[in-house]
């Protein structure tokens, strides 16, 4: 197989996370995929998420999608969860979902019209689908190196010119003592937390 080009490669502000569109038939698939470029199907953990995926990937080239998220119910019926392991805070279901309609679905889909999510069987049935991929979504850093915004294990240069770059506004990625914004006090914790993680 040659090079995979993503048709949508875009980071959220507001979380840091990189998102990455490719078309992939079943959701199992899309989820293999997303494991190979180190990530998940994307999870959803707030409506500002939300809002971020749908506008981005909704009406890739101009088509209203349907797009592969990772919420699913594959393990234990009627419980669904995020690969990533992204706690269950919010949901976007359209009414009356999810319905584990027909012969059951246990993954689910969200309306590129307007954002709203719907479960599906895994082989998403006639309709073609946009995987939307989360690159480092669920798993925050360790608890010792909340500091290392970059997650390359040390709290260095890039981290510093990552949180100058957020200066003064609500971007969690910097906002390490998580008051909603990034100032001085987030720069404090930065320095002494300065070098290797351990
Ligand atoms: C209906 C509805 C959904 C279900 C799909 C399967 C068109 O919507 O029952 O809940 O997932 O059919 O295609
Ligand atoms: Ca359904």
């Amino acid at each position: 197989m040659g090079a995979v080009a993503p048709l949508v490669d875009v980071t959220n502000p507001v979380n840091g996370h990189r998102y990455i569109g490719l078309n992939v038939a079943s959701w199992a698939a899309a989820e293999a995929t997303a494991q190979m470029f180190g990530g998940h199907l994307a999870s959803i953990a707030d409506q500002s998420e939300n809002d971020f995926i749908h506008q981005n990937f909704g009406n890739y080239g101009g088509t209203t999608q349907r797009l592969w998220i990772g919420f699913n119910d594959i393990a234990n019926e009627g419980t669904f969860v995020w690969p990533d392991g992204t706690p269950t805070n919010y949901t976007n279901w359209s009414g009356g979902e999810p319905n584990n309609a027909g012969s059951g679905e246990d993954v689910a889909e969200m309306f590129g019209i307007q954002g709203t999510w719907n479960d599906m069987p895994d082989s998403g049935g006639t309709y073609l689908h946009l995987a939307v991929i989360e690159i480092n979504g669920g798993t925050p850093p360790p608890p010792t190196c909340g500091s290392d915004i970059d997650r390359d294990t040390v709290v260095a240069g890039a981290d510093l010119g990552i949180l100058l770059g957020d200066w003064a506004q609500a971007i969690s990625r910097s906002d390490l003592d998580h008051d909603g914004l990034v100032t001085g006090a987030d720069l404090g914790i930065l320095l002494g937390d300065w070098g290797p993680c351990h």
